[in-house]
């Protein structure tokens, strides 16, 4: 892995007052926001490492969770800025699955799609199967955002989509997946179209989408 930056460094360590400042360096010099964040990422995989490795503990995640939430707070009127010129572009349905409360992702997610002009009905955490497949069928959206970092909420992914064909509209929706530990294989596995390794390539699908 290669040598953390200042910012994943100050991340990791948990070190709030260093984080800020360094953040609000960068944006002062004209550093973009999405670049932060992904220093910020490199920092939070850290922390799950830590976690993994027993050096961290539960309130070591809530504290890293809540340090990030500032940042992005930080960050957020920049993100916006950045792709403001674009019309409602269409609906694009997101959540992260059930069993899972993770949510910073799927907010810049979320963010990162309004400031490109999509109408973004954002379902929360914890999202059961038959409210993303409701949300499909009421609003009509071509896109549908998926988060999950837990393993083992993969399945719940898969059974959105089964649920989806069930209804008949698997055909009308175009489903990308997001979260830190899914990959190609996961995408396989559920049966969506597209897996995100960030919040860009999302907003590009979508935009794809679209047209
Ligand atoms: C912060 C954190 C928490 C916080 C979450 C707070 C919150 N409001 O979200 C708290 C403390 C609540 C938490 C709890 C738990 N966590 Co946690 N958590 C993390 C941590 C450290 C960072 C996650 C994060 O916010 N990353 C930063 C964001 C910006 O990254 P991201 O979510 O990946 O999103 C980016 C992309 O992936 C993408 N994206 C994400 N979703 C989507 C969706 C779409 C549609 C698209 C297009 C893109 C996209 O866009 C984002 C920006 O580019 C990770 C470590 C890691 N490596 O991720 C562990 C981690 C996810 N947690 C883990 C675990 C085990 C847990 C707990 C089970 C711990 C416990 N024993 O209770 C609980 C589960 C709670 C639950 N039921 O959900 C494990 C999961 C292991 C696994 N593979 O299953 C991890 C990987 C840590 C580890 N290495 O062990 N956690």
């Amino acid at each position: 892995m290669a040598e953390l930056t200042a910012l994943a460094k100050a991340l990791v360590e948990l070190d709030e007052e260093q984080v800020m400042e360094l953040v609000k360096q960068k944006l002062d010099a004209g550093e973009p926001a999405m670049n932060i964040i992904k220093e910020c990422n490199e920092g939070m995989a850290g922390i799950g490492k830590r976690f993994e490795d027993g050096v961290y503990f539960l309130s070591e995640l809530i504290f890293s969770a809540e340090i990030l939430q500032n940042v992005m707070a930080e960050l957020e009127p920049h993100l916006k800025e950045s792709d403001q010129k674009a019309e409602s572009r269409g609906i694009v349905v997101l959540g992260t699955v059930k069993g899972d409360i993770h949510d910073i992702g799927k907010n810049i997610v979320a963010t990162l799609l309004t400031g490109a002009g999509f109408e973004v009905v954002d379902l929360g955490v914890d999202v059961p199967t038959e409210a993303f497949v409701e949300k499909v069928k009421e609003t009509g959206a071509k896109v549908l955002g998926m988060s999950a970092l837990l393993s083992f909420t993969y399945p719940e992914m898969k059974t959105v989509i089964d649920a989806l064909k069930d209804a008949g509209i698997r055909d009308k929706v175009t489903v990308i997946i997001g979260g830190a530990p899914c990959n190609e294989q996961v995408r396989e596995f559920v049966g969506a179209d597209y897996y995100a390794i960030d919040a860009v390539t999302g907003v590009n699908i979508s935009k794809q989408v679209y047209g």
